[in-house]
């Protein structure tokens, strides 16, 4: 190995020689590309040499030189003399500043310099080729709750400010420190991980456009909505609704009765027509849920039929009992004040065991027995009465 490399150093050597005894024209830039972020300011940073004996007239930044053309001065350019900043000497450094850069600042940059006592003009040339990014949230359009994620930060060119990146939901700062390089890491992603997502460098002032990261979930909470009390006359039916919590929204809903394995309807409300405790289970393609059961109760028509009818007949016999009180309450009076009737029907009383009491009762057992025997006798009875009273 050694014997190979030694006849190789006086070249190298010799080669030093003739660079720097040929550098006396010159101009060095550091780096020769740059990947800038829209809105920053890039620093070309630039060293220059012309032999002893020569005077610097001018010194310039110019884009693009084309060989045999005039090179314009970008600082008389409109679109750069504001942003443009020449920070160095007319010695040796030609370094210059460039603000608020934006892609269509994407050229190659070369600085001139022009000597008098004799006149030269000198273009260092190639130039700084500046590329010019934007910042991209590269994320996938949902992820499934629990799962993990990454969330990238792109640039079109790798950014020559090695800068750290930061991270915004909903235009807040992360506060979690999850990033790596670039990247966003969110593990066992929540329902709150869902949002707007947008990246950004340290120390700079643009900031990328928002991606939107949907989280999805199976349902939750599920629910039982009933129309009323959930009690019910037989022929008629409630209404139940089946809500939940879900991305993407349920919208198959299954509805069962406790204790029976087949569904017993579907869709998000069920019309319920018979007794029971029923449920829903409301699925997405992420899963299912079930709510709890309510009890719908129905109540039979004939039931009810009964109980009416019920209370007519009590009705009616109370009011026949009453009816049967105050007539005898009666009687008992006219007997009291008028004393035995010697008018009063014969035929009827002689029938009868007790004469005036049972009359009554006979009365109403069958009217067709004493009937025809009242007519007149009776009759004759109550003007008698009528003028006692
Ligand atoms: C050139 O000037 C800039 C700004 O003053 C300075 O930062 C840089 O170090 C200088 N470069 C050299 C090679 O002196
Ligand atoms: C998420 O990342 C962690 C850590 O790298 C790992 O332990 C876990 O298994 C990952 N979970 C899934 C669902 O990939
Ligand atoms: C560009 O940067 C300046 C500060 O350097 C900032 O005030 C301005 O809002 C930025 N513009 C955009 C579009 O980011
Ligand atoms: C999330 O994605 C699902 C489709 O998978 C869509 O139905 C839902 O509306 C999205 N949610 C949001 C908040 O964008
Ligand atoms: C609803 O979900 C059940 C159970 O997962 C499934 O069998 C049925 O096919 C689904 N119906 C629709 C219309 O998606
Ligand atoms: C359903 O079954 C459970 C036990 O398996 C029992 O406790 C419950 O009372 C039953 N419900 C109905 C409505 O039959
Ligand atoms: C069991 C459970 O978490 N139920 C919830 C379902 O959702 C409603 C409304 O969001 C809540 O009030 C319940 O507590």
């Amino acid at each position: 190995m050694s014997v190979r490399m030694a006849p190789r150093l006086p070249l190298i050597f010799l080669l030093m020689i003739h660079g720097v005894s040929s550098a006396d024209w010159g101009v060095s830039y550091s780096p020769l590309h740059i990947c800038a972020l829209k809105n920053s300011s890039v620093i070309m940073s630039c060293t220059y040499t012309y032999p002893t004996g020569y005077k610097i007239e001018k010194v310039f930044w110019t884009k693009n030189p084309v060989k045999g053309k005039e090179s314009p001065d970008l600082s008389e350019d409109p679109e750069y003399s504001q942003r443009l900043q020449y920070l160095g000497d007319t010695q040796q450094n030609c370094t210059i500043r460039l603000s608020h850069v934006t892609q269509k600042d994407q050229h190659m940059y070369c600085f001139r310099f022009i000597t008098d006592k004799p006149v030269k003009k000198w273009t260092g040339a190639p130039g700084v080729t500046l590329a010019v990014t934007d910042l991209q949230v590269e994320a996938p359009e949902r992820v499934t709750e629990g799962h993990n994620v990454s969330l990238t930060c792109k640039s079109s060119c790798t950014l020559t400010d090695r800068a750290t990146f930061i991270w915004y939901r909903n235009s807040q700062p992360l506060t979690e420190r999850r990033d790596r390089n670039n990247q966003l890491l969110l593990q066992s992603v929540r329902r709150e991980d869902a949002g707007r997502y947008s990246c950004a460098l340290h120390g700079h002032s643009y900031i990328s456009p928002a991606a939107h990261l949907n989280v999805t979930y199976p349902p939750r909470n599920v629910s039982v909505s009933i129309a009323g009390s959930g009690v019910i006359v037989e022929g008629d039916s409630v209404t139940l609704s089946c809500s939940s919590d879900s991305n993407p929204p349920a919208l198959n809903f299954s509805w069962f009765k406790e204790n029976q394995s087949s569904a017993v309807g579907s869709g998000q409300s069920f019309s319920a027509l018979q007794s029971g405790r029923f449920y829903c289970e409301a699925h997405n393609q992420h899963g299912s849920q079930r709510s709890d059961a309510v009890t719908v109760t129905v109540k039979g028509r004939l039931v009810i039929l009964y109980i009416s009818a019920g209370m007519v007949c009590g009705a009616t016999v109370i009011i026949t009992i009453l009816l049967i009180w105050w007539k005898k309450k009666r009687n008992k009076a006219e007997v009291n004040h008028s004393g035995p009737h010697h008018d009063r029907p014969k035929a009827c009383n002689d029938e009868l065991n007790e004469p005036v009491y049972e009359n009554e009762m006979a009365a109403q057992r069958g009217p067709d027995v004493c009937k025809p025997k009242l007519n007149s006798p009776v009759y004759e009875n109550i003007p008698q009465k009528k003028k006692r009273m």
